[in-house]
């Protein structure tokens, strides 16, 4: 197969040259998964979490390498590469811990008792997108392999640097050959082959909701169990009553964290009309001082986007005459550059207002009362997170109550913890990753009735 050159999205120079995983490659890694799997899932669950705190140790050591890896491959800003290589270690050590506690029940039942058993799935594959290539792929690997499963992880062909690397620590680390494999390689080919291969029995995807659906019909073909994490369109809902600065201050992080190719990107903000123009005067400096550059370098909040090709989409969104009320900078020459973008005042019809952009470029519109701030935040096929702020209580809850997604915050940008559920509403996704029930979706429940009658 021929190697995949990977490119660094700020200087547009080649960093390494990946060799392509084929179809035959990809059944063999199958087939050495499978050959590890009654191995695996015997391993005594105290084993089973010493070796996975043995990787998340190895994760740990090598966090700064990682992170440089993150950095040249998908431009990443260092800090928040180094945020990323530490969300790996701390996510294999949170899972860790979850063998010793894989309990089944007991259930009295007459002439008897039925004990349950949540036993390992077999062989998971899981497709990695390429906007957080390290974070995306802790979460899907650590809980299937705590619940006893092999891993096939495959990462997007543009940024399979960091996962190929955490391929060969987990080796290093100790993790028995074949237990956990990082194929790099097209979708077509490589994600295609761990759909069709009824060896392997559940699929973790994490991408585009147009993608996820040729997945889901993919899987359906063997009743193949999946966990889809999608696209999304969250709004960020300002009330009147809310701290405005802190909301303002802090907007752009929640729209442009990662250049703005994030999922959860709050990417249309919702303000009550009686202090829009406020929030905009308030926003404007916030977004012009929003760090663009050099992602090396450790000042640097936001670098460029993964791609020529990418950047042109985005950019498909802001044509001439666009509503631009105003920008952050962006550094002239090589790299796929985009500044932080705001459109004020926007059409509800606006392809910017309803599309999942995927880029810097954030939507701010006025809302009059509660109930169209919430018809509003729910008026898009997405539902995966999304922010509230406000000074009254019973407003926060009613509102996060009533918005369709998966996961809010209150009074603040972030909702995403590797402790707590998430996953989305709607086309944002199927099933949750994360948070202390991760291990449902990588094991089956066994009952068994156990007669005591003589
Ligand atoms: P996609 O184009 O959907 O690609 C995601 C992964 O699927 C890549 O590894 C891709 O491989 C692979 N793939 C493509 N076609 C496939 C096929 N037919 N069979 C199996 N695998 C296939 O997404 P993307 O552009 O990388 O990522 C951006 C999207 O991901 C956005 O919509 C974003 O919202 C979503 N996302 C969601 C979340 C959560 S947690 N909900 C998190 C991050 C991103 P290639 O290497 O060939 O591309």
């Amino acid at each position: 197969m021929p190697a995949f050159t990977v490119l660094n999205p700020a200087t547009e120079e080649p960093v390494a040259e990946v060799e392509q995983t084929s179809a035959e490659e990809t059944d063999a890694a199958i087939a050495r998964a499978v050959a590890a799997q009654a191995a695996w899932r015997m391993v005594a669950p105290g084993e089973r979490a010493a070796l996975l705190r043995a990787f998340a140790d190895v994760v740990g050591a090598h966090i700064g390498e990682l992170a440089e890896l993150e950095t040249a491959g998908s431009g990443h800003p260092a800090g928040q590469a180094r945020w990323e290589a530490g969300n790996v270690r701390d996510v294999l050590r949170y899972y860790a811990a979850a063998p010793e506690r894989l309990c089944g029940k007991q259930i009295p039942v007459p002439g008897g008792l039925n004990v349950t058993f949540h036993e390992p799935i077999g062989v998971v594959g899981v497709i990695v997108p390429w906007n957080f290539p390290m974070p995306i792929l802790g979460w899907g690997v650590a809980p299937a392999l705590a619940a006893g499963n092999p891993v096939l992880a495959k990462p997007a062909e543009r940024t399979p640097l960091t996962a190929v690397r955490i391929g060969e620590l987990a080796l290093e680390a100790g993790l028995p050959e074949g237990v956990f494999q990082v194929l790099p390689g097209k979708g077509s080919v490589v994600g295609q082959r761990l759909i069709d291969h009824p060896d392997v029995r559940k699929i973790v995807f994490t991408g585009s909701s147009e993608v996820g659906r040729e997945i889901m019909a993919g899987c359906a073909r063997q009743v193949k169990r999946v966990t889809m994490e999608l696209g999304g369109k969250s709004a960020n809902i300002v009330f009147a009553d809310a701290d405005l600065e802190r909301a303002a201050a802090t907007a752009p992080v929640a729209a442009f964290d990662n250049a703005g190719q994030d999922c959860c990107a709050r990417s249309r903000i919702l303000v009550q009309r009686e202090v829009y123009g406020r929030f905009l005067e308030l926003l404007e400096p916030a977004v012009k001082a929003v760090a663009v550059g050099d992602p090396a370098r450790e000042d640097t909040e936001m670098g460029p986007l993964i791609s020529a090709e990418h950047r042109a989409k985005v950019a498909s969104y802001v044509p001439d005459g666009a509503p631009v009320a105003f920008r952050g900078s962006a550094p002239d020459g090589a790299g796929y550059w985009y500044p932080p973008t705001v459109l004020a005042p926007v059409r509800l019809d606006d392809p910017a207002y309803v599309e999942e952009v995927f880029g810097p470029v954030v939507a701010v519109v006025p809302f009059e009362d509660e109930a169209q701030a919430v018809a509003m935040a729910n008026d898009t096929p997405y539902g995966l997170s999304g922010s509230v702020w406000t000074r009254d209580v019973g407003r926060a809850i009613r509102v996060a109550r009533a918005v369709e997604t998966g996961n809010l915050s209150v009074n603040s940008h972030s909702s995403v913890r590797y402790w707590t559920p998430f996953g989305g509403f709607k086309q944002s996704g199927l099933g949750r990753e994360l948070g202390p029930d991760a291990l449902d979706a990588f094991t089956e429940t066994k009952n068994v009735f156990i007669a005591t009658d003589q």
